[in-house]
């Protein structure tokens, strides 16, 4: 153990302790921009500088450890002095436009700011902004880049994508795409998670807010909404609700409330997948079609371009399920709409989704008759759903509970935990079960797929289900799944059933949710979710009546002819 004095208090710590953390630990928080736990310990921005008595320069409290007897004081003049220099230089390379940056209120370097009082800037320089493909998904403002390298370490360490990089040396430094190439012309996987430890507003989605509203407008069109399972757990933490108080049926009353003329969960299209993509699995596995094992879960579009980039001979090993965003907006534009009398091309499809890749993945084409569009016509990430709210000036606290529409309003349970990491391998074997045995299990048996921390490693399972022993395995972050895929390839290991998902811990670690600095919240927010299935009245997605009668009357059943037309992808778009 180690003793030292910080702002004249004494604290006792393990040696190996940074002293970032030992101030932390006496409930003094050290101000910092580029710093993250394990990922980016670089020192970069130095605004994290402390005085250490008998020393005359500052030294920075991230990647310093304390040592025996150390003096140090976080908030001395000398700090003071520096760091509001350090942040005036940063401020005076930094396009401080806050009134029209999405991250305003929500900015590391803005509160630093403000809480230095810096209200003028000596001198400024002049900014050039680098070109960018507005049209593309995930959107970057090289002039409000503070090269953190967050984004570069995130990419680099988590996902193993190497998206990012410093371009340029000296003063002119700057991040960019690798070797200065176009966004559109890497291997992107558009997860977000660049976005989501950015601490200024440098990344950000592209903001498809316009388009709602247009469509809202527009008295031609049905506007027909879902809400993904993941952002039930977070879009409260954006508008001040606490986790009790943000509800699914305060997101279904705030739609409304902005003029979406029906609202839905997804849940119920998760439902909708498990029958499609475990009977899909039960054929292959059965009928010995898995000579290419694994089969892997497809409904996350952040893995699936990143299967298609790193491991194309592997994309026949997909499951040719559409993801539950995208049977859904097929399901509205065909059995929604010919219930209610309305024309495929009439009816506008909006998801809130807590993910960026589900704005390419929208792209994915629907024939039904006549018609030929796209399942989805525009995603929302969870944060562009706050910003409308918040523009429409609904008081979140007027908000209240409201069902989904009549036709599809159930999910089960087991929809629900498709949002957090295992989750639809574990709504998956509980509806295998069912269909092998035609008994249900305890809905609890497979929890051994949940993963006890979220997003780190692979989880694996042997699942006895019938005879039949069905080898599982659950990964997310894309960096994880690298290193499962090459173990697979080298014959490492052997499984029959594999979900992936990018992003860490995932979807409700996903690039679309709100952002707390650089602090995981996927944890929290997947025990949610968990909380919810428990105490859901249906737990099996073989028991939602909604989907049952979809198939009587519509879709016939699972792997139909018809099923296949609506609900399945080669995945080659
Ligand atoms: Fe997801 Fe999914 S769980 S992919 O993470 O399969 O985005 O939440 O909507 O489509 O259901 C995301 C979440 C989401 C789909 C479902
Ligand atoms: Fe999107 Fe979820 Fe995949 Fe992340 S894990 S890319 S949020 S679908």
């Amino acid at each position: 153990m180690v003793n030292i004095t910080i702002d004249n208090q004494k604290i006792t710590v393990p040696e190996g302790t940074t002293i970032m953390e030992a101030a932390k630990e006496l409930g003094i928080p050290i101000p910092k921009l580029c710093y993250l736990k394990d990922i980016n310990e670089i020192a970069a921005c130095r605004v994290c500088v402390v005085e250490m008595e008998g020393m005359d320069q500052l030294i920075t409290s991230c990647n310093n450890v304390v040592k025996e007897g150390m003096v140090l004081y976080t908030n001395s003049p000398k700090v003071r002095a520096d760091r509001r220099k350090t942040v005036q230089l940063i401020l005076s390379q930094h396009d401080c436009k806050c009134a029209t940056c999405v991250r305003s209120g929500n900015c590391t370097l803005q509160t630093v700011a403000n809480d230095l009082n810096i209200i003028d800037l000596p001198f400024k320089e002049k900014l050039e902004r680098a070109p960018w493909d507005k049209t593309f998904p995930l959107i970057r403002d090289s002039a409000k880049c503070v090269k953190c390298m967050r984004c570069i370490q995130v990419c680099d360490k988590i996902q193993d994508l190497h998206i990012w990089d410093m371009s340029s040396t000296g003063s002119r430094s700057t991040v960019n795409v690798y070797g200065n190439r176009k966004i559109s012309e890497v291997s992107c996987s558009l997860c977000g998670q660049c976005i989501t430890h950015c601490p200024v507003g440098a990344l950000r989605e592209r903001d498809d807010t316009e388009k709602v509203w247009d469509a809202i407008a527009d008295k031609k069109k049905v506007v027909v909404a879902q809400v993904a399972p993941a952002v039930r757990a977070a879009w409260g933490e954006a508008l001040g609700l606490s986790r009790e108080e943000a509800t699914i049926g305060k997101i279904m009353d705030s739609l409304k409330r902005l003029g979406v003329d029906y609202v839905f969960d997804t849940t119920f299209s998760a439902d909708l997948t498990i029958m499609e993509e475990g009977n899909e699995f039960l054929e292959r596995f059965t009928k010995g079609e898995l000579k290419l094992r694994p089969m892997f879960t497809s409904c996350c579009p952040g893995w699936i371009r990143f299967i298609k980039s790193q491991y194309p001979h592997l994309v026949p090993q997909l499951s040719t399920a559409k993801s539950p965003q995208q049977m859904f907006g097929a399901v509205m534009k065909t059995y929604f709409a010919q219930s209610i009398g309305v024309k495929p091309e009439d009816i506008y499809t909006v998801s809130v989704m807590p993910c960026v890749a589900k704005k390419g993945e929208r792209n994915m084409e629907l024939y039904y008759g006549e018609y030929a569009g796209n399942d989805i016509d525009t995603v929302l990430t969870t944060r562009e759903l706050t910003r409308m709210i918040r523009s429409a000036h609904i008081d979140p606290a007027t908000l209240k509970d409201r069902e989904c529409d009549p036709l599809m309003k159930e999910g089960s349970g087991a929809g629900v935990i498709f949002g957090a990491t295992g989750g639809v391998m574990e709504a998956a074997l509980r509806s295998a079960h069912y269909l092998v045995t035609g008994k249900n299990p305890d809905p609890d048996a497979f929890k051994i797929v949940r993963s006890p921390a979220f997003g780190t490693g692979v989880i694996e399972a042997e699942v006895t289900i019938g005879d039949a022993v069905i080898r599982a395995a659950v990964v997310s972050g894309l960096g994880n799944t690298r290193k499962l895929i090459e173990a697979i390839e080298h014959g490492e290991v052997h499984y029959d059933f594999v979900e992936v998902m990018a992003c860490p811990g995932g979807c409700v670690g996903g690039g679309g949710q709100p952002i707390h600095d650089g602090e995981e919240l996927a944890h929290v927010r997947g025990e949610n979710l968990y909380f919810l299935d428990k105490n859901a009245d249906i737990r099996f997605s073989h028991e939602n009546p909604d989907v049952l009668k979809l198939y009587e009357d519509f879709m016939e059943k699972p792997l139909s002819h018809k099923a296949h037309m609506l609900l399945h992808t080669d995945h080659n778009a």
